[in-house]
């Protein structure tokens, strides 16, 4: 290791921290009053997760958390980004709070605020309340906007005297693509037209609780809003103009399908051209109030594909890629055989273009404030005489973090970085054969082991700023 290089020093105040969410750490599924989600569902349901495991138990972090603000406490981080499970604090979505709900977030909150860690609360991370998925329409329904917000409020004045960073929604890509257009994930629905219809929901949604948020919290509470969102970066498979148009493209139907309206009022032009009147109109009232309404953008990037010219319509169709629209996006993807692979399959390691990426939106939406909300990579990390040993997951971040500070060095405000994630846990569709936490976790026991990756982001943390390795 080479002495502290003060030329890699991130920004004054920067924010470095871990994230997790509800469904995939807390366990607890039947606890507190809460009310089932379509993750509940779908993981019950045979076939949908890869090893036949739920998250019924997991991390068992409902229990835990104390355990677990300790084991942060002991990386050094200064922030925290987890979810609430909207079905602990209204049951069938609608409704009053739920006291036992609010109170398990509560002592949470406080248990960080007590160790110095700054809380970042995501209010949807895609357990939907299961009741809202079979008595109305799921994010199809043009009534889950409203009950979104309500939803929000709840969170909001209960818990936001003492949280002032607020992620409305957690990748609506995954939730409209996989969710609604491949069907790999919860709810499992199938379709060419949804996902566009379901986006649209979504973008409403995070619209009307912001707009909440700005009218009758952020005045008095002080905090700020944003959403996060995913993206990998495309890069042109060859310099031809069309492999370079689809490119953009791909980074404008992924990126650009949620940034554009909310930092321009509109879905991009490309989008609007090529899927027609699949994709949804935005009323002047739903732009006005979809348009401005981050404070901050998040972030979550893991991987890069080549991106080529192709109207071939299942030309690299892909779970990790396109989504299965790719007759829309008239995209081929695919990966450099020489790239090493970070743990899911097809997703490569790819440091520079995570930092071509924040160049992209730094430019595209005119100096955004932007936060990765996300960043990691799974390995088949094991316990060997009582600890792990994880230099693949260090040299992935730090080669990350080198090409953020990179990224900030040309311009892009970039203000935090959260490592995906705290601790393994609960991989949706992979079930636990996936393992991307800075702790290790043995599931039949609960025991956390910290991998070498803690100590290493602990340092990174002191110096502000990683170092070589
Ligand atoms: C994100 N894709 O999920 C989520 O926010 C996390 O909950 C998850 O554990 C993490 O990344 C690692 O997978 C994604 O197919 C799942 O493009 C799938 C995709 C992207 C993000």
């Amino acid at each position: 290791m080479k002495s502290e290089d003060t030329t890699k020093s991130f920004p004054k105040g920067f924010t470095w921290g871990t994230a997790t969410a509800s469904y995939q750490i807390e366990g607890g599924w039947l606890e507190g009053g809460k009310g089932l989600s379509i993750w509940d569902a779908f993981a019950h349901t045979p076939g949908r997760i890869s090893t036949g495991e739920t998250a019924d138990v997991s991390c068992d972090h409902y229990h835990r958390y104390k355990e677990d603000v300790a084991l942060m406490k002991q990386a050094g981080v200064n922030a925290y980004r987890f979810s609430i499970a909207w079905a602990r604090i209204q049951p069938t979505g609608r409704g009053p709070a739920n006291p036992e709900g609010i109170r398990f977030y509560s002592n949470l909150i406080d248990e960080l605020l007590a160790n110095g860690i700054t809380p970042w609360v995501t209010l949807y991370h895609w357990d939907l309340p299961l009741a809202l998925q079979t008595e109305l329409n799921g994010w199809n329904d043009p009534r889950l906007p409203d009950l979104f917000a309500a939803y929000a409020r709840a969170c909001f004045s209960h818990l936001g005297d003492r949280v002032k960073n607020w992620i409305t929604l957690n990748e609506p890509w995954v939730v409209s693509v996989l969710g609604y257009g491949l069907g790999v994930f919860a709810p499992g629905r199938s379709s060419t037209s949804e996902p566009y219809q379901v986006g649209h929901q979504l973008l409403r949604a995070h619209a009307k609780a912001v707009d909440a948020y700005r009218r009758d919290f952020q005045p008095s509470q002080g905090g700020r809003i944003g959403i996060a969102l995913n993206c990998d970066w495309r890069e042109p498979l060859t310099q031809s103009d069309a492999d370079r148009a689809a490119a953009q493209r791909s980074v404008e139907f992924f990126l650009g399908w949620f940034a554009d309206p909310i930092y321009t009022g509109d879905y991009p032009a490309v989008m609007r051209e090529r899927v027609g009147d699949r994709l949804p109109l935005f009323t002047a009232e739903d732009a006005a109030r979809v348009k401005g309404s981050c404070d901050f953008l998040g972030i979550n990037h893991y991987t890069t594909m080549y991106a080529a010219h192709s109207e071939a319509p299942e030309a690299g169709a892909s779970v990790f890629g396109n989504g299965g629209l790719v007759g829309d996006q008239g995209v081929a993807l695919s990966r450099d055989e020489s790239w090493p692979e970070a743990g899911i399959p097809g997703w490569s390691i790819v440091p520079w273009g995570c930092r071509k990426l924040l160049e992209w939106a730094d430019r595209r939406y005119g100096r955004p404030e932007i936060v990765i909300t996300e960043n990691g990579c799974a390995f088949p990390d094991k316990v060997i005489d009582g600890r792990v040993h994880d230099p693949e997951r260090i040299s992935y971040l730090g080669l990350y973090l080198g090409e953020c500070h990179k990224a900030i060095a040309g311009g892009a405000r970039l203000t935090g970085y959260f490592i995906w994630s705290l601790m393994d846990n609960f991989e949706w569709a992979f079930g636990f054969s996936k393992r991307f936490g800075l702790y290790h976790v043995d599931f039949a026991t609960g025991r956390r082991t910290p991998k070498s990756s803690v100590a290493w982001y602990r340092e990174v943390i002191r110096r502000n700023g990683p170092w070589e390795v």
